[in-house]
């Protein structure tokens, strides 16, 4: 019996080194664990043996198949975790990419590419400058001393007596006009600044201001820009006016209206019942602007022109709050 069971254990012993796959591991299984197994039909020939041989040889039987039981189910426990792997190594090529979510650029970015773009393809150069500027550069460089009354309309941040978060991008002007000499052609986008926070406006803004200067430059070449400018913008049946206006720092000065993107001109809410919507400040550079920087009001003249970014992108998409732009909420945000 010990022989028959040492035989029996070493043919299992083989028939489990052989065993590839989870099937096979079965096969070995029954061939001795099962019903009607090889070790299994041993404990049935106990009976054959001399009684008091009988419990250490059911013993031994028992010590084999337990023993191999549990090989089985530790080779078992191995394929288990190699089909596993194997399923994570595989690869599909055929299975459709996954979409990475897709960003698109802030309605402020857009329609300030979209204005930059219209003036550079005029030949306007685009130029940058510091957002924290001396008072000489924001105010007196351009026609505004100390005193001056329409400092109050600017609601400045002052940092000290003679420094200040820039009210408008025209301290970038001034600068060019310092470094170069006429003519000259430029666009300032750019963030500014002011003490003010309602549904129209937020204490951060954007501007693009831009002018263009040198000799006999005349207000024909300020309508012909300008006009040129918003029917890129609005539609080339955009109608259009100009209004006389006040800048310290043009002279003459008119505000550009378009008819109401709204109500086409027969009046609204948003257009205040008029039927035009104000997009535009412009004007001559007025001559002391000029006198500031060096350059002769007898031989230079140019004409200039200054819009808030935001209000132009609340006209285009029909937006009636400026807050929303700087909330960065995404169902906002996506829609553009
Ligand atoms: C220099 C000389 C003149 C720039 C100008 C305006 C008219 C204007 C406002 C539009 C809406 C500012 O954002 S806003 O509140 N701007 O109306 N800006 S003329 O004139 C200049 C600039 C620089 C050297």
């Amino acid at each position: 019996m010990k022989e028959k069971l040492e035989h029996l254990s070493a043919e299992a012993e083989r028939a489990l080194s052989t065993a590839e796959d989870r099937n096979q591991l079965m096969q070995v299984r029954s061939q001795f664990l099962g019903r009607k197994g090889k070790l299994t039909l041993l404990i049935r020939q106990l009976g054959t043996l001399p009684e008091q041989e009988r419990p250490l040889a059911g013993q031994l039987i028992n010590q084999a198949k337990n023993s191999l039981a549990d090989k089985i189910d530790h080779r078992l426990a191995a394929i288990k975790e190699k089909e596993e792997n194997q399923q994570q190594e595989t690869l599909d090529p055929t299975l459709p990419g996954r979409r990475l979510p897709r960003g698109s650029t802030h309605p402020v970015t857009h329609v300030n590419d979209e204005i930059t773009g219209i003036f550079t393809a005029m030949g306007f150069q685009i130029a940058e400058g510091p957002e924290v500027e001396l008072d000489f550069y924001n105010f007196e460089a351009l026609n505004m001393p100390p005193d001056h009354p329409a400092r109050d309309m600017h609601d400045t941040f002052y940092i000290t007596e003679d420094v200040l978060l820039r009210t408008h991008t025209s301290p970038v002007q001034i600068r060019t006009m310092e470094k170069h000499k006429p003519p000259v052609s430029i666009i300032a986008p750019g963030r500014v600044y002011r003490r003010d926070s309602d549904i129209s406006h937020t204490p951060m803004f954007h501007q693009i201001e831009g002018f263009m200067v040198g000799e006999d430059i005349s207000f024909s070449h300020l309508k012909g820009v300008l006009t040129a400018f918003v029917h890129h913008m609005f539609g080339a049946d955009c109608a259009i006016r100009f209004r006389p206006s006040f800048f310290p720092f043009t002279e003459p000065s008119a505000e550009i209206d378009i008819q109401c993107v709204i109500c086409a001109g027969k009046g609204c809410r948003v257009c205040s019942g008029s039927g035009w919507l104000e997009i535009l400040g412009s004007g001559m550079v007025h001559p002391a602007v000029f006198k500031m920087v060096g350059y002769d009001p007898e031989q230079v003249s140019g004409f200039a022109f200054g819009m808030g970014i935001e209000r132009i992108a609340m006209l285009k998409y029909g937006i009636d709050d400026i807050r929303l732009f700087f909330e960065n909420d995404v169902r906002f945000l996506d829609q553009f």
